[in-house]
């Protein structure tokens, strides 16, 4: 008996004492064969022999128990040890999307003027020659309409060039007033350090139907506007030229890099031009059919401001793709 007590004792795994289990408590197992063997023994013996095999039976059934959970126990153990998770292992950093600068520059953008009740309208890249040219007082002969800067369908369609046919289109369609933006990509036959043949733009345009709109209210919210974009500066208005507007302005805000004292960047003047604005010119209203109104509009670059806010040297960087400027973004 003694070998089965240390087989017990010495079972490696939970399935080795299970095969010890039927070898000794089994029906054909060795308890069994020793009851078995007691019949031919003489009837005197028979009762310390029944007796003398049932101890052994309960303490083997002892050793088995206590072995059986030790054994269960360690496998335990050990399968809680493979299958744990060390959490202050380091892991490669994972991939986080970001908006492109330009996109986010955009959204905080619109998110000033819808903030001040400008509604949002969009529309087509691709335009006619009225909406884009010849009801912004862009007439036939203008520089503007030239083969060299804008890109041209047949049939005198084309890639719009400004998104003020935005602002065409809803004058067409709505009454007065009106207070909106446009926002989106325009494009122009332009490459260089400063220009990119797609880039994006915001316009604004309001309308009042009483004729009060003056210079006063657009300097007011274009300066209110370049504050929130860019802090604490200081905004000029110069007198400029454009079709559209009567009288028009250059907007400057004072050098972001060096707070005015003069730098590359703003060509030592201390100012940078980001914005141009004015009242909107009689022709336009004329060639929508709005009568007795009065509007101011303005545009600006998004890139423009994205690289100022940002201080990207380079405008070609915003369209590379470049995963080096973008996780800058993160
Ligand atoms: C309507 C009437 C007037 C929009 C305006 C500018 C001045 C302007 C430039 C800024 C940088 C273009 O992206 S840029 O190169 N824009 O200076 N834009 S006033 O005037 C309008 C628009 C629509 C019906």
């Amino acid at each position: 008996m003694k070998e089965w007590y240390d087989a017990i004792k010495e079972a490696q795994s939970v399935e080795k004492l299970e095969e010890i289990r039927i070898s000794v408590f089994g029906k054909k197992g060795v308890l069994a064969a020793e009851f078995a063997k007691m019949k031919s023994a003489p009837n005197d013996q028979k009762a310390q022999i029944a007796k003398d095999l049932n101890t052994h039976k309960s303490s083997l059934m002892n050793e088995f128990t206590a072995r059986k959970i030790t054994l269960q126990t360690l496998q335990l153990q050990e399968a809680m040890k493979a299958e744990s998770i060390d959490v202050s292992l380091f892991t490669s950093k994972s991939q986080a999307g970001a908006l492109h600068p330009v996109m986010e520059t955009m959204d905080r953008i619109v998110e000033y003027f819808t903030a001040m009740n400008f509604a949002v309208k969009t529309g087509n890249m691709v335009e006619d020659d009225f909406n884009n040219f010849e009801a912004l007082n862009l007439p036939k002969y203008h520089p503007a309409r030239d083969m060299q800067d804008t890109f041209y369908f047949k049939d005198e369609m084309l890639l719009r060039t400004h998104t003020s046919p935005v602002q065409i289109r809803t004058m067409m369609n709505t009454k007065p007033p009106i207070r909106m933006i446009a926002p989106g990509a325009v494009f122009r036959r332009d490459y260089d350090l400063t220009h990119t043949p797609m880039f994006h733009q915001v316009e604004g345009l309001l309308v009042d139907d009483e004729g009060k709109v003056s210079f006063a209210n657009l300097k007011y919210i274009l300066e209110d506007f370049l504050k929130y974009m860019f802090g604490d500066i200081e905004v000029r208005f110069r007198p400029s030229f454009f079709p559209f507007t009567e009288p028009s302005a250059e907007v400057d805000i004072s050098c972001v890099f060096c707070k005015g004292e003069g730098c590359r960047v703003c060509s030592h003047t201390g100012w940078l031009e980001v914005l141009g604005c004015g009242i909107v010119d009689p022709n336009v209203f004329k060639a929508v059919k709005y009568k007795n109104v009065s509007g101011y509009a303005f545009g600006l670059g998004v890139e423009r401001f994205a690289m100022l806010i940002h201080q990207i040297g380079d405008l070609r960087s915003l369209f590379e793709g470049d995963i080096k400027l973008l996780e800058q973004f993160q």
